[in-house]
């Protein structure tokens, strides 16, 4: 276990917080505790709190489920002090270890909900950031609103100051701080998400109106929502894996993590009552966060998926093996050269070349273990996300579609679940319905373009690409990947 007594006597390569942790106070309440908050927001938290007069920043970690799990990760946050390891591994291999302390406490709102409402109540707390994954937000796809009729959210608006919600919770806390005459917090999103502070704008607002709308407005005007870009790939930890990081640590952790030793935070600098000093630690901010959100999800997120739709019908099991498939690899340079960066615009201390290489190299990194098959998953949205701007772009101009027509035809039959070594796999689509998987399944590949992957492109002339899918479906399903692949 690591413990306040145990950050004494460390073995040798594993870096202590450079602080006291008994100076610590807590300023962020955190909502989603999980491996990528934990290397990437408490990563830079971490380092801050090390900065002369930073100490009012420490992190109070919130989870809002019970359960088995749940309640197994508590107690281990509890039994380490909230300290936890986290080891930054570089594609050669080369590792840097450290301890990080920048989370004080962790409360599993179902056990204390009072605990939580008291904390979003208090001051001190200046900003709830949260990282609860793309579809954490409710927003209904068809309406893009705020989805009232969710059941919790429901349950929510019946009993507002009893919440079990993150709408329900952050709203009754920003209400009993208007109340008392307090200042509203940020409400930061980390989630990979194209404008994610927009996007949680619109949920907690659009909670907020449905319970009162004049406390919606106090919202709207004293809360602020910035927009992010954050990257950092963390992949799951398996007993295996936290076994090797254990062994080759020294250290005997509970909740040992890993993440590549690339980082990325870039930050709207818009905080409704103070922040940290990230721009210290390496976080960028800035007044518009747009073009560091196209070259990340266009570039970074959009290889991603070609590379796991691929490698899953191939049979590799992980990115780093699609990426050193020289075929694979020269697709993605391709596709990044010709089809995406010519439409994208460099952010300022931005250059596109270098990312393009910085991320084939992040892709090659072993120690990363990012199995194809949680890449590939929700491919119904992240096509949308990653690919559609991309693919509108070649079709209003008249464009070379071969690449995205290969990609598309990739996932598809990559919804098959059979990959060319006769094995099978279970693709992940959570968004799926029965009707949707028998529209996937079927031999009928005219009606594959029904699927919600395909909404993005539907009022432009798609002819030519539907007609190029199909073909290279048939190529891919009669003489396999590497035939269909564009010259
Ligand atoms: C991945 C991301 O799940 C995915 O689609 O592309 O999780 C990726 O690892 C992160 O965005 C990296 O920051």
């Amino acid at each position: 276990m690591i413990t306040r007594e145990t950050l004494q006597n460390l073995p040798e390569g594993v870096a202590a917080p450079s602080y006291d942790l008994k100076d610590i106070k807590p300023g962020i309440l955190h909502f989603g505790v999980g491996n990528f908050f934990r290397a990437h927001e408490a990563y830079y938290v971490n380092k801050v709190l090390g900065l002369p007069g930073q100490q009012q920043w420490g992190i109070v970690g919130v989870g809002l489920t019970s359960g088995d799990r749940s309640k197994k990760k508590a107690d281990d946050f509890k039994a380490q002090d909230c300290l936890f390891s986290l080891t930054e591994t570089a594609p050669s291999g080369e590792s840097k270890r450290s301890v990080i302390g920048a989370l004080r406490d962790y409360i599993l709102a179902p056990e204390k909900p009072d605990a939580v409402l008291d904390l979003l109540s208090d001051p001190a707390i200046k900003i709830v950031s949260m990282t609860i994954t793309e579809g954490g937000y409710n927003i209904d796809e068809h309406t893009g609103e705020f989805a009232l009729e969710n059941e919790g959210v429901q349950r929510d608006l019946a009993n507002p100051e009893s919440p079990s919600t993150i709408f329900g919770y952050v709203v009754e806390g920003l209400r009993r701080r208007r109340d008392a005459g307090n200042r509203a917090f940020t409400i930061m999103s980390c989630d990979n998400l194209r404008h994610n502070g927009n996007v949680a704008r619109k949920a907690f607002l659009g909670f907020a109106r449905a319970r009162d709308p004049e406390l919606a407005s106090w919202i709207e005007a004293n809360a602020t929502f910035p927009n992010a870009m954050v990257d950092r790939i963390t992949p799951t930890v398996s007993p295996e894996i936290a076994a090797r990081l254990n062994r080759e640590s020294g250290l005997d952790d509970l909740l040992p993590l890993v993440a590549e030793d690339f980082t990325q935070w870039v930050v709207e600098d818009e905080f409704a009552d103070g922040r940290p000093a990230l721009e210290k630690v390496g976080v960028q901010m800035v007044d518009d966060v747009t073009d560091y959100e196209f070259m990340k999800i266009r570039m970074l997120n959009a290889s991603h998926i070609f590379l796991a739709f691929s490698g899953l019908l191939l049979g590799y099991d992980h990115i780093d093996e699609s990426i050193n498939d020289p075929d694979l690899r020269k697709l993605v340079e391709t596709y990044l050269d010709t089809d995406v960066i010519p439409t994208l615009k460099a952010a300022p201390g931005e250059d596109l070349e270098k990312y393009k290489q910085s991320v084939i190299s992040r892709f090659s990194n072993p120690a990363m273990a990012d199995q194809n098959l949680r890449i590939g998953s929700d491919g119904a949205s992240k096509v949308q996300v990653f690919w559609t701007a991309t693919i509108q772009n070649l079709l209003k101009d008249k464009l070379s579609i071969d690449r995205v027509a290969y990609g598309l035809a990739a996932y598809l039959e990559m919804l098959r679940g059979k990959n060319e070594q006769g094995g099978s796999f279970e693709p992940i689509e959570p968004t799926f319905t029965d009707e949707t998987w028998n529209i996937a399944r079927s031999d009928d590949f005219e009606a594959g373009f029904a699927l919600p992957a395909f909404d993005g492109w539907r009022k432009l002339d798609h002819k030519a690409l539907d007609a190029k899918v199909i073909e290279l479906r048939h190529i891919i399903r009669e003489k396999g990947v590497k035939a269909a692949l564009p010259a």
